[in-house]
């Protein structure tokens, strides 16, 4: 092979991947605001000149020719249009582990330990890829489960002999996009029973289910997801069954609350804010000023809980509350309807 084609193979393939990296760059600075990611991206950039430090760069312009490129003309539909900032990150990953793997390729004929350096980038590309995919699920949970605003605890005791699925067609006529299944007393048959027929009915396309406690009630009643109490099934073996599904835990101090992110909560909720009856076990009332000192730790969506009703969930929502998760305030309301509405509207009103 002529050295100078290779050359204009070697440079090419430079240009074409640190171009790509910019691109990913300027969507994880600007767009996602990660400057970790931003920094990865840069480096990676600036190695791959690096490892050409040694070869003249007269070689590499001498042998550029991008007027006669017969590859110029060559353009695929798909190149024309992007949906969206995780198109755009998809499509310059690929052109850039592309190009890694025709530096490597081509390097290798010049000289093998340059050919090695391009492996070792493509690789820590592989591997940045995968993280700023996952960063980008986190994100799209987070502000997915932000848009709950009210989340009801569908407490079995709280219910009585009443029908559940008429209750959520009732809360979600009102407005509410969440509720979670809750029964401390009966076993796992009639919980998967009622789960099941919730994820089957028409009216409730757009609610998510999410189970108390049970993962494998979740899993098997293909719910949205689990909410996790501190004793129950630790967050990373659940993680491990769950896969893509959402997952909450139940936090009552900063601790906790920052050991539940770290392990890949999805939301954490933070109770009893204010003194319940709906639950036996609680510690004492949090208060308020703790919503304000738990929101500021962590960045995954925080929910509140505990004796929440019409007349403090503004206090609550203004102290940083992303969600407000409640039981009686609707479930032993005179009009269930009125009650689910008055909330909702209280709660936009305040954020
Ligand atoms: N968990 P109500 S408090 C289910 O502190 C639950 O983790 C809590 O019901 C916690 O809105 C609670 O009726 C009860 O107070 C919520």
């Amino acid at each position: 092979m002529p050295e100078e084609k290779i050359y204009r193979v070697i440079d090419a393939n430079v240009n074409r991947a640190r171009e790509g990296l910019r691109v990913v760059e300027e969507v994880t600075r600007f767009i996602l605001e990660k400057p970790q990611f931003t920094a990865c991206l840069k480096e990676i950039r600036h190695n791959i000149t690096d490892i050409l430090r040694g070869v003249p760069a007269k070689k590499f312009l001498f042998s550029r020719n991008s007027q006669d490129d017969v590859g110029r003309g060559l353009y695929q539909p798909s190149e024309g249009r992007r949906d969206g900032y995780r198109d755009i990150i998809r499509a310059n990953m690929v052109r850039s582990q592309e190009a890694l793997r025709a530096l490597e390729e081509f390097s290798k004929v010049i000289d093998s330990h340059i050919g090695e350096k391009f492996k070792v980038l493509r690789f820590r590309l592989y591997s940045l890829e995968k993280e700023v995919e996952e960063s980008l699920v986190r994100r799209d949970k987070s502000q997915f489960i932000r848009e709950w605003k009210v989340y009801l605890i569908l407490d079995k005791r709280l219910i009585g002999g009443e029908d559940p699925i008429e209750i959520v067609k009732t809360v979600a006529a009102g407005g509410v996009t969440a509720i979670q299944w809750r029964d401390k007393r009966d076993g796992p048959q009639e919980s998967i029973k009622v789960i099941s027929q919730l994820q089957r009915c028409k009216e409730l396309k757009n609610m998510s289910v999410i189970v108390n406690d049970r993962v494998d009630l979740a899993l098997a009643s293909g719910a949205a997801g689990v909410h996790l109490g501190q004793d129950d099934l630790p967050l990373p073996e659940a993680r491990k069954l769950l896969g893509e599904k959402i997952i909450g835990v139940s936090t009552h101090s900063k601790e906790e609350a920052l050991k539940a992110e770290g392990e890949g909560a999805d939301y954490i909720s933070l109770g009893p804010i204010f003194p319940t009856q709906t639950k036996e076990d609680t510690g004492p009332p949090l208060g308020v000023k703790k919503i304000e000192e738990i929101k500021k730790a962590v960045e995954i969506p925080l929910i509140t809980i505990g004796g929440i009703n019409r007349a403090n969930i503004e206090e609550v929502v203004a102290a940083g509350a992303d969600v407000v998760a409640v039981a009686s305030a609707i479930l032993k309301a005179q009009d269930i309807t009125v009650a689910t509405k008055e909330l909702i509207s209280r709660f936009k009103k305040t954020s």
